[in-house]
């Protein structure tokens, strides 16, 4: 026969266990009720490793693998469900379009997927803008795509990529981040993948939009103050599951004592479309002029754009691009303008549908 007391303590007991067994099961059922964000490596500085916790600018990107990124961060648990995959391992300046195009149809492939609710890319700083734009245009889905980076590895003093990595799961994670497009999270900041580009190579505030970034995130919680007008993702006319190859757009770039060197290598190599990153409003040395006619009597494109990071080219204004059937990029710097040029190509080689797109997207 049990004692009283001995049947109280074992009640207690047994009522202890039930209660921290009730308790972990709530705490399981919160946990299986946060938002499923995947996130994607592919390489870059934010899973980079330097030799000292001084080395913030001397480092080997692409050597820290997702898992051990994301074990390195146990707060995203509080935030959502994180699941990793690597991708790739490589800097960003060495993407391919080959890279883009299995990027691309991964991140297609994982929005149609119901158990996921966001996708985070983890990518090199370099080129991070033209995987942000590539996507923006051709990817079909509301749900947040956000590419975050850092400038510091992780084992430098005051690295970036955590608070970074964190406050990009925290936009994938949030229904507010849905329908804007995808996104770039980088240092408090959420811009879109349309207009950012990096705009300093050697600080933690590296990227900028000249039309302003969408919003900032701090502490995990989002703060919008515009959204996007151009086209994207689910009003985008173009889809990643319909693209097999992307057409070869180059870039040559305007300067003083212009040649047509490089203009007419690119013809020679087969270029479908050559975006010319002019002086101030795209302007064509007279010395070149002749040469894009020709590469555009061939059945070349010629798209104007200009070096001068901010303003947007005007069409007719410093070519007569109505009577040469030249294309102008808009405010597109001329790296996104070959992003644009490619998915436009693989839809119309017609350079009035083109001129329409530039405009639109
Ligand atoms: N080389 C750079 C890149 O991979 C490193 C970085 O800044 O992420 O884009």
């Amino acid at each position: 026969m049990l004692s009283a007391s001995l049947l109280s303590a074992s009640f207690t007991r047994r009522g202890l266990a039930a209660l921290l067994l009730s308790a972990a099961s709530a705490a399981a059922l919160a946990q299986a009720a946060k938002p499923h964000v995947v996130v994607l490596a592919t390489g870059g500085t934010i899973a980079g490793a330097g030799a000292s916790a001084a080395n913030s600018a001397t480092y080997a990107a692409a050597k820290v693998p997702v898992d051990k990124l994301l074990a390195g961060l146990p707060e995203l648990s509080n935030v959502a469900k994180v699941s990793g995959e690597q991708v790739f391992q490589i800097a960003s300046e060495s993407f391919t379009n080959d890279h883009l195009l299995k990027l691309g149809q991964r991140v297609s492939a994982l929005a149609k997927q119901a158990d996921v609710d966001g996708i985070v890319i983890t990518h090199g700083t370099d080129t991070m803008e033209e995987t942000a734009y590539f996507l923006n245009l051709t990817v079909r889905t509301a749900k947040p795509i956000v590419l975050v980076g850092s400038m510091r590895p992780g084992t430098a003093l005051s690295a970036d990529g955590a608070l970074n990595l964190y406050s990009a799961v925290s936009v994938a994670a949030s229904k507010d981040a849905g329908g804007k497009g995808v996104l770039v999270s980088m240092n408090d900041e959420i811009h879109t993948g349309r207009d950012v580009h990096k705009h300093v190579n050697i600080k933690t505030e590296a990227f900028k939009s000249q039309w302003g970034p969408l919003g900032m995130v701090v502490e995990g919680k989002n703060y919008w103050f515009r959204a996007p007008v151009k086209r994207h993702t689910l009003q985008s006319e173009f889809n990643i599951d319909d693209i097999k190859a992307l057409p070869a757009v180059d870039i040559v770039y305007g300067y003083g004592n212009m040649n047509t060197t490089g203009i007419e290598a690119y013809h020679r190599a087969g270029v479908k479309a050559l975006v010319h990153a002019g002086t101030g409003n795209g302007s064509v040395a007279a010395q070149a002029v002749e040469s894009l006619k020709a590469l555009r009597a061939k059945g070349v494109h010629v798209i104007r754009s200009s070096r001068v990071p901010d303003g947007f080219v005007i069409r007719n204004a410093e070519q007569p691009d109505d009577q040469y059937d030249w294309v102008v990029a808009h405010d597109l710097r001329p790296q996104k303008a070959r992003i644009l040029a490619m998915v436009a190509l693989t839809k119309t080689n017609d350079s009035k549908e083109l001129q329409r797109i530039f405009w639109e997207y």
